[in-house]
């Protein structure tokens, strides 16, 4: 397969991390598409744990060029202190091995401040988000004011973008009572920074057709997951990129002709953290046993992560949206020892049963999951390495999800080993 698309089919948190690394051996280039240092992709690799956040998970692997593509959001302390952390672990980040698009948008300070200051102001409204910048960091590249990789390269040009920037920020932050950006202070900080950022900046959509032309293969690194997709997540309680297949086109800078297979990965049950419908959530035994066994911990920020049975409706609908071809299902393993395990086929509202998640938030928020229950297995499938490891009642859960979902499992994986990884054929 040329180039592969991962993308989350849930709320994030599926095991991208491990797949995309897995992955990765077999691609030239790995590039991220969309969010920021949101993302968590744990990597365990032997005996050593890597958490990367805004790198590309190929930059563990000899000889892979890691990319950061114009559709995400790029913090530059948080980009070098990620990279001095890694480095820490003895892996190498030079430009040999990493590009930044020059068109990325720079997450400032500033927009850290905004995201901390209205989650505090919306109380339980609110969106239970990292508090990383990322939401007022897209807002102002929409807006048209942002600072992009590229300008810290000029300083008048740079000075030109504080000034329509701050022509923002600042009366929106008397409004909200807090201090104003002193513009020259922000101005020596990125100037500070600029040398440590800008030898990676490239212009990526150029250098990966060339790769594309000499015959490489990409791989494009998802972040977050379908159901935290600005347009078709459940809005609004999503992140503020698409996170969907289509995006890895405009992220990077290919046309959509370059993607050849978009792989979606799901998690054996539901998670999600931060607030938000989540129709198959139990609040009960079995969500606590899913979250400890499962170690739903959020990454990035440590918070609990809330979990519910698998939900084929919303798989279903992400593998639409998403151009899903097939599937890459983890963490079976934690589903080990339940007596039974129920899926979500369809959803009870109004006395109507649906095929869908409707769009409308009130009917995201009232909609009762239908459920279909089918037999545990007692056996441990940690680690399998072979379909026919898995006991008999694993096996038809499996295929029951494919048959729910209309779309094949491509990858199983059992552990969060790189090697513990089933590849269905
Ligand atoms: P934001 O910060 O504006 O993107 O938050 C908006 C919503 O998006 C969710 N979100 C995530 N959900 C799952 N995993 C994410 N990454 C980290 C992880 C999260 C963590 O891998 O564990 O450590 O808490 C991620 N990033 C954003 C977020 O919860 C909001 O619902
Ligand atoms: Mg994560």
């Amino acid at each position: 397969m040329a180039n592969v698309v991962v993308v989350g089919a849930q709320w994030g948190d599926e095991g991208k991390g491990k797949i995309v690394d897995w992955l990765s051996e077999r691609a030239d280039v790995i590039a991220r598409f969309q969010g920021g240092h949101n993302a968590g992709h744990t990597l365990v690799i032997g005996d050593n744990v890597y958490k990367l956040s805004l790198l590309p998970s190929g930059i563990l692997r000899q000889g892979k060029l890691g990319v950061i593509g114009n559709g995400v959001v790029l913090d530059p302390w948080a980009l070098i202190s990620e990279i001095e952390k890694i480095e820490a672990q003895g892996v190498t980040v030079n430009t040999e091995n990493l590009v930044i698009a020059e068109n990325t948008p720079l997450i400032l300070p500033v927009h850290q401040d905004l995201d901390q200051i209205r989650e505090e102001a919306a109380g339980k409204a609110k969106i239970g988000t990292t508090g990383r910048g990322i939401g007022p960091a897209y807002e102002d590249k929409v807006g048209r004011r942002t600072i992009r990789l590229a300008d810290l390269a000029d300083e008048a040009t740079l000075e030109s973008r504080l000034d329509r920037l701050l022509a923002h920020h600042n009366p929106l932050r008397r409004g909200l009572g807090v201090d104003e950006i002193d513009r020259d202070a922000l101005k020596t900080k990125l100037l500070e920074i600029a040398p440590k950022v800008l030898p990676f900046a490239a212009p990526v959509w150029k250098l990966l057709a060339e790769r594309r032309k000499a015959g490489q293969r990409i791989l494009f690194e998802g972040a977050q997951g379908a159901l935290l997709d600005i347009d078709f997540g459940t809005y609004p309680y999503v992140t503020s990129s698409n996170t969907l297949g289509g995006m890895a086109a405009t992220g990077t800078g290919l046309g959509p002709n370059s993607i050849d297979f978009v792989l979606g990965i799901v998690k054996a049950y539901t998670t999600r953290v931060g607030s938000g419908p989540f129709p198959t959530e139990l609040d009960d035994e079995i969500g606590k046993h899913l979250a400890d066994v499962g170690h739903e911990k959020g990454t990035v920020t440590g918070r609990d992560r809330r979990c519910g049975w698998f939900d084929a409706v919303l798989v279903r609908q992400t593998c639409t949206t998403s151009g899903v071809k097939g599937i890459a299902l983890t963490k079976l393993d934690v589903l080990d020892g339940l007596k039974e395990l129920k899926i979500c086929t369809g959803y009870e509202l109004d006395g109507k049963v649906l095929d869908y998640l409707p769009t409308a938030a009130d009917q995201q928020a009232r909609v009762k999951p239908v459920y279909e229950t089918m037999e545990g297995w007692s056996e441990s499938t940690v680690g399998a390495r072979s379909w026919a490891e898995l006991p008999a009642a694993a096996i038809k859960y499996v295929r029951r999800i494919e048959e729910l979902i209309d779309c094949p499992v491509a990858l199983l994986s059992t552990s969060p080993q790189r090697d513990d990884t089933i590849l269905v054929t």
